[in-house]
């Protein structure tokens, strides 16, 4: 029986959009699936509208008649700040509009360890502590996970903030042996976002149950989600495939690995 009438899902035509849109299927009787990139054509049970988040209109029209929203769209990674701007900044903007406008309830925001990603890797961190980004697209992270907060505080609609760490189909360096969540982990997180009988506004990390952990996730327990993967399972296969790493390095020290030691986008 699904739960819902209808759900958005942006970043539709993205990798965790493609695997969100299988695994949440059963959850609306509707799932309205968008992207400004082409989404292959919808099944039963689905609907496709183009949009780019930038578009003000388009996402009035995006988030009418959606109950809740599942926001994976967006740059995912470090790029120029115009384009972060665009996509991150003024798009989560015109989505909380959108959703306000439209009286949607609940949002669940792909948000990253990159808001976080200069807290040292000796240190374990929960949610509350004060961001510390890696890049301006961390900078993005750190912003959309305030613009919610404050569109929660005053007017009501509740979100889930996913400060994801690595998802991917499995670990692939030694870091993500810490970082890790698994697609079928993902699935879970979101499913208990969406169906947590209230939320308000919360930061949860998305991470599988690895042995490693650089993130106390107490708080995403009251969601009752329960990881089921680790990345232990593959840590024979990713030793035998990396260096050994240099302590020194940036990119090892802090939690946000590459992103920290990287240097600007544009030089
Ligand atoms: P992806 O890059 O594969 O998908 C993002 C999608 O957003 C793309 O299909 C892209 O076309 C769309 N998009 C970008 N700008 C847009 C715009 N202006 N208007 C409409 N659509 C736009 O990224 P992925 O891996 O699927 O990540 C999904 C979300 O999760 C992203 O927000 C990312 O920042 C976040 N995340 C992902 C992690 C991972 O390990 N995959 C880790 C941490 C956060
Ligand atoms: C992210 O935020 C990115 O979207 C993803 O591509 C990875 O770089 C991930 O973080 C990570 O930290 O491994």
């Amino acid at each position: 029986m699904p739960r819902f009438e209808r759900l958005l899902l942006t970043g539709a035509a993205g990798a965790l959009g493609t695997e969100l849109r299988r695994d949440l299927a059963g959850l609306a009787r509707v799932m309205r699936l968008s992207d400004r990139e082409p989404v292959s054509p919808a099944k039963a049970g689905e609907e496709v509208v183009r949009c780019d988040l930038a578009d003000a209109d388009g996402m009035l029209a995006l988030t009418e008649d959606v109950d809740a929203v599942v926001h994976m769209g967006g740059v995912s990674r470090e790029n120029t700040f115009a384009n972060i701007l665009e996509s991150n900044i003024v798009g989560l903007y015109n989505l909380y509009e959108g959703c306000r406008k439209n009286g949607v309830g609940r949002v669940v925001f792909a948000s990253s360890n990159h808001a976080i990603g200069f807290y040292p890797r000796t240190r374990t961190i929960d949610a509350s502590v004060p961001h510390r980004p890696d890049s301006f697209y961390g900078v993005s992270k750190a912003f959309g996970e305030d613009l919610s907060r404050y569109y929660f505080d005053k007017y009501g609609i509740e979100t889930v903030c996913l400060r994801i760490g690595s998802c991917f189909p499995e670990p692939v360096d030694r870091r993500m042996l810490a970082t890790w969540l698994s697609y079928p982990d993902l699935a879970r997180l979101v499913s208990r976002s969406l169906l947590a009988p209230q939320v308000g506004h919360m930061v949860v990390y998305g991470m599988s149950d690895n042995l490693e952990k650089l993130w106390d996730n107490t708080m995403a327990s009251s969601l009752g989600y329960v990881p089921k993967d680790s990345a232990e399972t593959y840590r024979e296969r990713v030793e035998a495939a990396t260096p050994v790493p240099d302590p020194r390095d940036p990119a090892v020290r802090f939690q946000g690995g590459g992103f920290t030691a990287a240097g600007h986008f544009e030089d």
